[in-house]
């Protein structure tokens, strides 16, 4: 039998992958410590569309955009989604809010008091309402409920707390529509927080049904934990709903992906591709937020960053690895993938590109476009639209 063509592997298994951007992605942002506001930046949700456009007009590899309500509230959902349209992009995820309103300080849909509980539940039934008039298939979940301190309230009363929360948003989910359920190790709760890890979101997600998935944020877990682990585990029980992609030299830094530590991700991406995953159902997203550098570029090299830690992936040969690994030969198994990793794909990925009658360099075309002068001019005025809004 002949192995089929590497160069023909890497290319069709690139363009099946698909990669959404956040819209608070092009909004000023920032640390508690300060945020920088830039020029041109989106003073609509309409606008951060037209923004997310752009990374796809140059890539043809992020045709969604994530949604976060309320920073992303319109009054015309069917329009803003009829707008995205017209943009060459569709809505992709819509992303709760449950962290922001003063009410939430003990919790959302894990507060002691059932009132705000309700409210809490309100919110995640309006963010479906979203989903059903714009068309978008997944809700996104991320809770800060937690406790700084141990004795503050009952750890499993709170557990019994969510699961009664998820089981009523789950309920209202129409066809074809899902749940994602995203953990986060601490912050802002300090001492324990209601879903702090993947086998906690996985748990929850089983009990509730088969529209319920985990998503991994790879930058939420305790340093050097092994992340292609949780995917490969999730792979297998058919629970890996979606990625959230950031890079993190410490804790949630939510700097661009693939920047801080390029080796994980192509571990990371090497256990999709292992488990024929690129194109099967999981929401490849980014939630990233660019603090320091110019927005569109950098969501642009973060697509870039992915798509070559994906053909890395894909360059490995797996039936010769698969041998090696049955022989017990340890050195030959780990040099398949570390020759795969040390591929230098970028002139494949630009041939990828010409092939499909993009600029074979989406930056460099970005910039000669003169979108950036444009929008600089034309958002002169007004408030930007978004984060913490
Ligand atoms: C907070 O940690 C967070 O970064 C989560 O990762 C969410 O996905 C994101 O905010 C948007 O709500
Ligand atoms: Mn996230
Ligand atoms: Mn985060």
């Amino acid at each position: 039998m002949t192995m089929a063509n590497p160069t023909d592997v890497v290319k069709t298994g690139l363009r099946s992958l698909q990669i959404e951007t956040p819209s608070w992605a092009y909004g000023n942002s920032g640390t508690r410590f300060k945020v920088f506001p830039q020029q041109g930046i989106p003073r609509t949700p309409f606008e951060k569309i037209s923004d997310a456009a752009q990374v796809h007009l140059y890539t043809g590899t992020a045709p969604s955009v994530a949604l976060h309500i309320p920073w992303d509230r319109v009054d015309d959902y069917e329009g803003l989604a009829a707008y995205a349209r017209e943009q060459g992009v569709r809505i992709g995820a819509i992303n709760s809010n449950v962290f922001q309103d003063p009410d939430f300080m003990l919790g959302s849909v894990t507060n002691p008091e059932p009132r705000i509980r309700h409210k809490a539940v309100k919110h995640l039934l309006e963010c479906v309402d979203i989903m059903d008039a714009t068309g978008s298939t997944d809700l996104k979940l991320w809770f800060s409920d937690g406790l700084n301190y141990p004795g503050q309230d009952d750890l499993r009363d709170r557990q019994d707390r969510l699961a009664e929360a998820l089981r009523e948003v789950y309920d209202r989910l129409g066809e074809g529509q899902r749940m994602l359920l995203e953990y986060k190790l601490f912050e802002p709760a300090f001492y324990a927080t209601d879903v702090p890890d993947w086998g906690t979101s996985y748990a929850h997600c089983v009990e509730l049904g088969p529209k319920a998935a985990v998503c991994i944020d790879t930058g939420h877990h305790a340093p050097g934990t092994n992340i292609e682990f949780i995917v490969a585990f999730l792979l297998r029980a058919g629970r890996l709903g979606a990625f959230d992609f950031n890079s993190r030299f410490y804790a949630d830094d939510d700097l661009m992906v693939g920047s801080a530590d390029p080796f994980q991700l192509f571990r990371i991406m090497y256990e999709i591709v292992r488990a024929d995953a690129l194109a099967g159902g999981i929401a490849f997203m980014l939630d990233q937020c660019h603090n320091i550098e110019p927005k569109i570029p950098a969501v642009l090299r973060s697509v870039m960053n992915v798509q070559e830690a994906t053909a890395k992936a894909l360059l490995v040969d797996r039936d010769a690895l698969r041998a090696a690994q049955r022989a017990g030969d340890v050195l030959a198994s780990n040099a398949i993938l570390m020759d795969a990793y040390n591929t230098d794909v970028r002139p494949l990925l630009a041939e990828l590109r010409a092939d499909a009658g993009l600029d074979p360099d989406p930056t460099a075309a970005y910039r000669r476009s003169g979108y950036a002068e444009r929008i600089i001019a034309e958002r002169a005025d007004g408030q930007q639209a978004g984060w913490g809004a």
